[in-house]
């Protein structure tokens, strides 16, 4: 009996060992799946325990500024020349939009050299539209505005400053 203890004692705890040590394999394989099947992004620094890699800094973006409005004065549709004190409404300056929005040019300045001669009532220019701003009274639509002023332009050459509400300059055309 005794010997047989003994006996046991001796060659049965090798057969420990071993299952302990298939256990460990056993371990050591499902940390390794468990690895493989980590989400993109994760490294695993030990098994089964998951980190975040670090993140980048995020650089900050600059906020997008509208881009200025692109309304042009158009000399193909100004008369400088026209008009007399009696009749001014036939001297006109024409601005056309070249802009892909509507623009509001209610408070816009219209200048010449000596100073500014005329502030945009509430108005608002459409895409690809035209206005003719006249001499003199009439009726302000959408496509004709009066500036209540006799002659502004001079015949031979003057400068136009179209100017929006903030004075800020948006086109000038030298004749
Ligand atoms: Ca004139």
């Amino acid at each position: 009996m005794r010997k047989t203890r003994a006996y046991r004692r001796r060659h049965l705890w090798p057969l420990f060992v071993s299952l302990a040590l298939l256990a460990l394999a056993l371990l050591s394989t499902a940390g390794l799946l468990a690895e493989s099947e980590a989400p993109a992004g994760y490294w695993l620094y030990l098994p089964l325990v998951a980190k975040p890699l670090p993140t980048a800094t995020p650089t900050p973006t600059a906020t997008p500024t509208p881009a200025p409005p692109d309304i042009r004065v158009d000399p193909a549709c100004c008369n400088f020349q026209g008009g007399t004190r009696q009749d001014p409404t036939g001297e006109y300056v024409c601005f056309r939009s070249h802009d892909s929005r509507s623009i509001d040019m209610t408070g816009w300045l219209v200048k010449d050299r000596v100073g500014i001669r005329y502030t945009f009532p509430a108005f608002v220019l459409q895409a690809g539209a035209k206005v003719t701003l006249h001499g003199g009274q009439g009726h302000n639509t959408v496509a004709d505005l009066y500036t209540g002023l006799n002659l502004i332009w001079n015949n031979d050459h003057d400068t136009v400053y179209l100017c929006d509400a903030s004075d800020h300059e948006v086109d000038t055309y030298n004749y």
